[in-house]
Formats: structure tokens, C-alpha cells, sequence
């Protein structure tokens, strides 16, 4: 295994290097965005007044707001021709936001990720299986940039395609795939149709992230492939995946990558700093990007951070897994919950399969979740007619128990014949807002 020396770093350490890149990257925003600088300045901030590293407290956020606001290019600290590449998110109404890349960004992101893929299992001489979608979602290029810069082996499949997929897979034997938690379910059903073990394949690790998923779904992923399947997080306006790693070792919250990127966790309502251990929303600042430095982003993403010596080695600050974001969360008659919890406890009856939605719709002027989630094909094979009517029925209400007891939520359950839900390439849709929506 090979440790990044940053990784093992005393807090001292990575703090004085975590300061000097801040002021750098502060100064430089001050001097090339305007965006930033009237933002400082309204906060009477000069750059060159920041000596600690708890003064990042008094920074000014940045939203996805903004970003959309500056579109296109808004936020490049550099002139255009030292961009060498755009990404962008693909946003679900009006513009995307755009996120810009010098080489040295580039190179920067390649030994993250590169890093990323080590903390995830993988060596150089591995043979990398890249499932995530390429083009401007930075999924693809990012894995791929970063699994050359170790030197693997790499597939650049991209998403979709699965009859290529699963060729590719059993022909090149990689040693790691790597994808969104969904799509990989999606492959591993789709060989097992096909009359392909998941399990007797090359793969031993996964790599997988993009979107929330529960424990119960890395246990249900790593049973049907026999792999380890670790987390990977990250976000375009940061800079893509490989912000945080979880370790194979541990496999209990992802190591960020600190030396490049600063967390803290807020309260999403008073913004306030939370301490360690308290779920918030996840904030980061950018420490040494040159192209779209970006200043205590707020993600929507919540999740809360830990410090403390890892079985692995490493001493990086730990994120836990993301449990949704903050507009994923659905409040039911007062009582909050994220989709990933109740696929969390979905996953734990036998007579169901991981695929679900929750749609949210309007009744007599009330909010109502429906849960639409698949039986498992060994349940709908177990009976028919009238009795498996009947029985779905009777599963239905006993998920619906279960959701009250679990999450202590009062949500309307129909189980659904397999293979009747939309199935995912890249990320799951796990929640169709029906409301507001014109009826006929
Ligand atoms: O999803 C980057 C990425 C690619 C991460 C491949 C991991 C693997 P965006 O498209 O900008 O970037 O979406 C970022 O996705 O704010 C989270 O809400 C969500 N997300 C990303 N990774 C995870 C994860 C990429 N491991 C948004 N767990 C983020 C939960 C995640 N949510």
C-alpha cells in the first residue's frame, strides 16, 4: 500500500499547509474574481490579514446559486486560454454550472483521485473497469485521469451499454470497477439474466459513488460481485470525484484529501460551525485550484466529520458516508428523513429487491409519499393468482410497519412487479416530485 506522506501528517503539519495555501488562494480570488472581491470586501476582509486558519469562520460562502448567476465563466481566477478543460453539472431546470480546469488543476485532480483509488484498494499494474459516465459530468475523466496517473490498466466504457459491459468485464478481467451504486446493481442483474456469476468474475474492488447509498446496498453489492466496495465523494464545484476516499481497510467514512481541500459542517439553517460528530451540511474550500478557486462552498450535502488515527494509517480528517442532500430531504408530517434511510431498511426484507422511488404527490391539499418499490423475482416466482395478490398486499402493509417503527414516518407502500421500475446508467432518480404539476 502505499501511503501519500500528507495522509499520515500530525494535525500540526497539515494545518500550517492547509493556512499558507489558504491565504494564497484568498489573495488570488481577491485580485482576479470580482465576484469575490466585492464579497470580501463587503465583509471588510484583505487577504492579507489572514494569519489563522479559524478566520476561514468569517469568509463569505459560495452557493450554486452564484455559480449559476456567473455563468459561464464567471468565477475563473485565469484568462481563458490557461483553461484546458470545462466541466459541467447537469443541472435539473435552467443553466448548468460550469466549473473550469488549467493543466496544473488537471494534474492536481489526477493524483487525487490517483490517491483516491489506493486508499480504495487499487495498485499500479490493476486493471480499472470505468463505468462512470464520460463527457461533462466529471465522473468518467475524472476516474480515468486519476487511474492512468497510478498506472492501471484503464477502460474508459463509460456508463450504459451493459451486453459491453459485462463482455468487457469477463474478457479484459479488470481488477476494479468503478460507477454509481445504482448502475452497478443494474449490471449485476442484468449478468446474472444473462446466466453470469457476478461473483466469479476478476473484480475485486469497488469503487463507487456519485449518489447516497446505505450500508445495507454496499452489503448487497459486495455479496453479488465478492468485492469490497468502498465510497468514493466528490463534487464538480469543487473540482470532481476524489474530494474523499473511504479505505478499504476501515470501510467506516471517507479520508479527505486536505492538503487540496478544507472542510467544516454547518448548521444548513443558522450556518453555524458544528463540531465534530454533528451531522450538518458538508462546506468546502478549495486550497490550491487555479482556474475556479472556490471559497467555503456549501455542498447540500449532509453528512459530519471525525478525527482520529485510522486502522489504515492515515490521520486525514474522516467524512461519514453522505446521507442525501439538504433538498432531498423530505419532511412527513414533521419527521425528516432521506431517501438512503429507508433504502437502508428496505434492503433488510428478503421479499423485496433495492430498486425503489419515492414520489411525492398532492391530496386534498396534503403532501403524500409513495413508496414504489420492487418484489424481489424470487417472491414474485414463489406465488401466484390470487394468493400472490394477496400477499402483496400484506408486504406492502408490513413495509409500511416497518418505515413507522424504523424512521418513524407514514409513508403509502406499493410493491411492484420486478423489472416495472426505471432503471439507472449514471445517477438514480429516487425522487419524482408530482406536485404542482397540472393533472388532466
Ligand atoms: O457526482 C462527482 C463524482 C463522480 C463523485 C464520481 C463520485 C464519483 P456532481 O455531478 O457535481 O459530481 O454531483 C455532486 O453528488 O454534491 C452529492 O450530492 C452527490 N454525491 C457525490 N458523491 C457522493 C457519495 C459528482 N459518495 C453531488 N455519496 C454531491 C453521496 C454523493 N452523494
Amino acid at each position: 500500500m502505499i501511503l501519500h506522506e500528507v495522509e499520515t501528517a500530525s494535525r500540526e503539519v497539515v494545518e500550517k499547509l492547509q493556512l499558507s495555501r489558504l491565504k494564497e488562494t484568498v489573495k488570488l480570488v481577491y485580485k482576479n474574481v470580482p465576484f469575490y472581491k466585492e464579497k470580501l470586501r463587503l465583509k471588510g476582509i484583505n487577504p492579507e490579514n489572514i494569519v489563522d486558519l479559524e478566520q476561514i469562520k468569517g469568509l463569505p460562502f459560495t452557493t450554486k446559486k452564484d455559480l449559476r448567476e456567473q455563468y459561464p465563466f464567471g468565477l475563473f481566477a485565469v484568462d481563458q486560454q490557461q483553461i484546458v478543460r470545462v466541466h459541467a453539472s447537469s443541472g435539473t431546470s435552467g443553466k448548468p454550472t460550469v466549473v473550469g480546469y488549467t493543466s496544473n488543476d488537471i494534474q492536481m485532480w489526477s493524483e487525487v483521485v490517483a490517491r483516491a483509488i489506493v486508499i480504495g484498494g487499487g495498485q499500479p499494474g490493476d486493471c480499472l473497469h470505468n463505468a462512470y459516465g464520460y463527457g461533462l459530468f466529471t465522473g468518467g475523466l475524472g476516474l480515468h485521469y486519476g487511474s492512468e496517473q497510478l498506472g492501471m490498466m484503464t477502460v474508459p466504457v463509460s456508463g450504459g451499454n451493459s451486453d459491453r459491459q459485462i463482455l468487457l468485464i469477463q474478457d479484459f478481467k479488470p481488477t476494479i470497477i468503478c460507477g454509481t451504486p445504482s448502475y452497478m446493481l443494474n449490471l449485476a442483474e442484468k449478468m446474472e439474466k444473462a446466466g453470469i456469476d457476478p461473483k466469479a468474475t476478476s473484480l475485486s474492488y469497488g469503487i463507487f459513488g456519485a449518489e447516497p447509498w446505505s450500508e445495507k446496498m454496499r452489503e448487497r453489492l459486495e455479496k453479488k460481485f465478492n468485492i469490497k466496495a468502498c465510497d468514493i465523494y466528490g463534487l464538480s464545484e469543487v473540482i470532481g470525484p476524489g474530494v474523499a476516499m473511504e479505505c478499504h481497510e476501515a470501510q467506516d467514512g471517507l479520508h479527505i484529501a486536505e492538503d487540496h481541500f478544507f472542510v467544516e459542517v454547518i448548521d444548513p439553517y443558522t450556518l453555524e460551525n458544528l463540531p465534530d460528530g454533528e451531522e450538518g451540511e458538508l462546506v468546502f474550500t478549495s486550497l490550491t485550484k487555479e482556474a475556479m478557486p472556490i471559497i467555503r462552498y456549501r455542498t447540500g450535502d449532509i453528512a459530519s466529520v471525525r478525527r482520529e488515527k485510522c486502522v489504515c494509517g492515515r490521520t486525514s480528517i474522516k467524512m461519514s458516508r453522505v446521507k442525501g442532500r439538504v433538498d432531498d430531504m423530505l419532511i412527513i408530517r414533521g419527521v425528516n428523513v432521506y431517501p438512503s434511510e429507508i433504502e437502508h431498511h428496505l434492503l433488510t426484507v428478503s421479499q423485496l429487491s433495492p430498486h425503489y422511488q419515492l414520489h411525492l404527490k398532492q391530496n386534498h391539499h396534503m403532501d403524500v409519499v409513495e413508496l414504489q418499490v420492487e418484489m424481489s423475482e424470487d417472491f414474485f416466482h414463489s406465488v401466484r393468482g390470487d394468493l400472490q395478490h394477496k400477499r402483496v398486499h400484506f408486504l406492502a402493509k408490513e413495509v409500511e410497519h416497518l418505515l413507522k417503527n424504523a424512521c418513524l414516518v407514514s409513508i403509502h407502500v406499493t410493491v411492484q412487479k420486478p423489472n416495472s421500475l426505471p432503471r439507472s446508467e449514471g445517477k438514480a432518480i429516487r425522487i419524482v416530485d408530482h406536485r404542482n404539476k397540472v393533472v388532466n
